[in-house]
């Protein structure tokens, strides 16, 4: 007989089945024995009589919690269990003991401190809350694919190690690379421009690792980033293809995910698009309205984003037109006023969740603006030189994983969003 689901156990009155998982809890009433058995689908009542030789193999193991056995046995309905069905077994074999007792409570009643939960980051995966947060990253991922995939973008893989920095020099970490000394990517940004000069479009799912030396509850220091590029088109194409995605990807984990979200607590609004677009200086004007001292050409702190969210109201907004210090070299500036740039951030539930821009694709202009950035035209050779042949005009964006993860899921802190978080403290497990 083959293992199946403990949902799909449920549905099989009548029936023998063969389940396996971890032990929930076990209860003695003298006469009878339960155990609740758990998989990753739900969890079921074993009801074991008197009479019933599996419970001289219970009495015999005194099975503790998350110790993991398989089951075989005929499914019943019940009148006591929460479920309305049991399983009365003819078999249980213990196919390996958990030590005891937990770091922490796998049921999630008694709530562990976040720094318990990643030390022992495998057993907290166990947990309601934890599983519900990750059942719900894999729908962002698969919607993420499923919706660029149908629209014509091709995945593609760029390295991890690189030469040159493409967001600015100070995050970068370096590595040994046997005589030359190479950089972890703090974005795929150079590579999946050169891909989109030649395949048009495309769509990466990629680690990044970003050297910032602050702990925040919205930072870490490797991050998988949701990136896009396309070629023939504008920022304004591509903030429309961006808040497409979102909504995509909202609507999926609203079908998908109602038990995750009814676990989480949440209650998820699709936003309405067009979203908002409002400009740099617009929101610029929110804040000092407010009596906030903000000099124009400054970047946002994460308590100004949080005032412009609240103000703006809408849940997910753009804020476009940035001033060209506050982003990366390769922003296209807009002709009339090189001051300004064409790149828009997307904010929701007040985080900055995505940033992108309109790309230079003129060698020359990417060359002066190399310089005014203060970096050497030389370190970037073979980027620059790429525009030299034909390179289409072209745009693009990227989705922090873990931050779109903590804004659907409403955690406070990212880290409850990364299943292995590395920040500045934090290298194990
Ligand atoms: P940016 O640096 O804004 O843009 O990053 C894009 C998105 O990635 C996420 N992110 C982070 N999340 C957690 N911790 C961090 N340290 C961190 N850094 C970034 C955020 C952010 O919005 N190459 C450009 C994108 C582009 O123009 O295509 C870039 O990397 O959600």
């Amino acid at each position: 007989m083959e293992r199946i689901l403990i949902e799909d156990a449920k549905k099989r009155l009548g029936e023998q089945v063969r389940i396996s998982g971890w032990v929930n809890r076990t209860r003695d009433i003298g006469s009878l024995k339960f155990v609740v058995l758990r998989d990753l689908s739900g969890d079921i009542q074993i009801t074991v009589k008197p009479d019933n030789p599996v419970s001289q193999i219970l009495t015999d193991l005194k099975l503790g919690r998350e110790d993991v056995v398989e089951i075989t046995g005929r499914v019943e309905a019940s009148q006591i269990a929460h479920a309305r069905v049991e399983v009365l077994p003819e078999s249980l074999k213990l196919l390996n003991r958990s030590k005891q007792p937990l770091p922490l409570d796998v049921s999630g009643n008694t709530k562990a401190e976040l720094d318990t939960r990643l030390n022992f980051r495998f057993l907290d995966f166990r947990t309601p809350r934890t599983s519900s947060i990750f059942k719900i990253q894999h729908v962002i991922l698969s919607s993420f694919r499923e919706f660029l995939t149908n629209k014509g973008f091709m995945e593609i893989q760029p390295p991890c190690i690189i030469a040159s920095a493409s967001e600015g020099g100070a995050e970068l970490f370096k590595i040994p690379y046997f005589e030359k000394e190479a950089y972890l990517a703090q974005s795929p940004q150079l590579y999946k421009q050169m891909c989109a000069i030649s395949f048009e479009k495309v769509f990466m799912v990629v680690p990044i690792w970003r050297a910032e030396k602050f702990n925040t509850p919205t930072h870490l220091n490797e991050v998988r980033q949701m990136d896009v590029e396309q070629a023939f088109a504008d920022d304004e194409a591509v903030m429309k293809l961006l808040e497409e995605a979102l909504v995509h990807i909202i609507k999926n984990v609203k079908e998908k995910n109602s038990k995750e979200l009814q676990i989480l607590g949440r209650n998820i609004e699709i936003p309405k698009t067009p979203l908002r677009r409002l400009t740099y200086t617009d929101a610029v004007e929110l804040l000092t309205s407010r009596g906030e001292e903000f000099r124009w050409g400054d970047d946002f702190s994460k308590p100004q984003e949080k005032m412009i969210a609240e103000m703006v109201k809408d849940e997910a907004f753009f804020i476009k037109n940035w001033p060209s210090d506050q982003k990366a070299f390769y922003a296209m500036p807009y002709k009339d006023n090189p001051n300004i740039v064409h790149a828009f951030d997307l904010l929701y539930n007040g985080i900055e969740i995505s940033s992108g821009t309109q790309r230079i694709h003129l060698p020359e202009l990417l060359v002066e603006r190399l310089k005014i950035k203060g970096l050497n035209p030389d370190d970037f050779s073979h980027y620059v030189e790429c525009f030299s042949y034909g390179a289409p005009p072209h745009s693009g964006w990227s989705i922090g994983l873990e931050r779109l993860t903590m804004t659907i899921t409403g955690m406070n802190n990212i880290r409850e969003c990364c299943m292995f978080p590395r920040d500045r403290d934090r290298l194990v497990p």
